[in-house]
């Protein structure tokens, strides 16, 4: 399958980033992720393997916010975003991945879609037209995501529907015949459509920052909180286009 994101729904681009670069996010990122986990304890031993809305925590200052902002918006990821999109993107969220308390706990294969309330009929129909695609950095080397390619675009076979939805006697953490493996690095980006089927491989204490971004629709802005974007007066500071004005 060639790493066409049109035709595969991901692109894997290695060496993305710099070890500069990534320093300068984990300088910001493991803080974050420490308070995180002593504030989250319950949630975290209950089974939480993420944390989200990292530029509107009370976690972080200020000028790191800004650094943040900076980094989502920076030109090399807008240039990608604005190859992939068909019409204006947004910057939607992020989120830090990491392995789960308890190691014998399952992944899950699903598409995002399928959390936000819609019959099956709309999300069939909305996979073909919508986007929202998830810019994962991972920051240690990782097992990383299993996709099934193509799915950002095409309804699941039986196989796959009856896994995602736990149907006749099947659970979204068995395997799937059609599901690839993308192992990643440090310095790696792996863009993927969050219409995919796919599913998190945890392990090797995975630490993995994504950013999302979503087309510049009414149906996903109802799902942006204003405090994750940046204000007036930083946005003066930054690369506008990606973010809600
Ligand atoms: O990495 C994971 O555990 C799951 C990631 C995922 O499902 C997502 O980013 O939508």
């Amino acid at each position: 399958m060639p790493e066409n994101y049109e035709e595969s729904g991901y692109l894997h681009l290695e060496d993305f980033f710099t070890e500069n670069e990534l320093q300068d996010l984990e300088k910001i990122l493991i803080p974050f992720h420490n308070v995180w986990l002593k504030n989250n304890e319950n949630g975290f031993q209950s089974g939480l393997i993420n944390s989200h809305s990292i530029t509107s925590s009370e976690y972080i200052e200020e000028n790191e916010r800004l650094h943040i902002f900076r980094f989502i918006s920076q030109e090399k990821i807008a240039d990608i975003v604005a190859g992939l999109f068909p019409n204006k993107a947004l910057f939607l969220n992020t989120q830090l991945f990491f392995d789960p308390f308890n190691k014998e706990q399952n992944n899950y294969w699903h598409r995002d879609i399928q959390y936000t309330g819609m019959s099956l009929e709309q999300q069939q129909e909305n996979i073909c037209r919508q986007n929202v695609i998830h810019f994962r950095i991972p920051l240690k080397p990782e097992l990383g995501i299993e996709l099934v390619p193509a799915s950002h675009r095409i309804w699941d076979s039986e196989e796959e529907l009856e896994t995602r939805l736990s149907l006749n006697g099947r659970k979204p953490s068995d395997k799937l015949t059609t599901g690839k493996m993308r192992p990643l690095n440090r310095r790696d980006l792996l863009v993927f459509s969050a219409n995919m089927i796919h599913r998190g491989l945890y392990g090797n204490d995975r630490f993995t920052f994504d950013i999302i971004f979503c087309d510049d629709i009414p149906d996903f802005k109802k799902f942006i909180d204003v405090r994750d974007q940046p204000t007036k007066k930083e946005l003066e500071f930054l690369n506008k286009n990606l973010f809600l004005m």
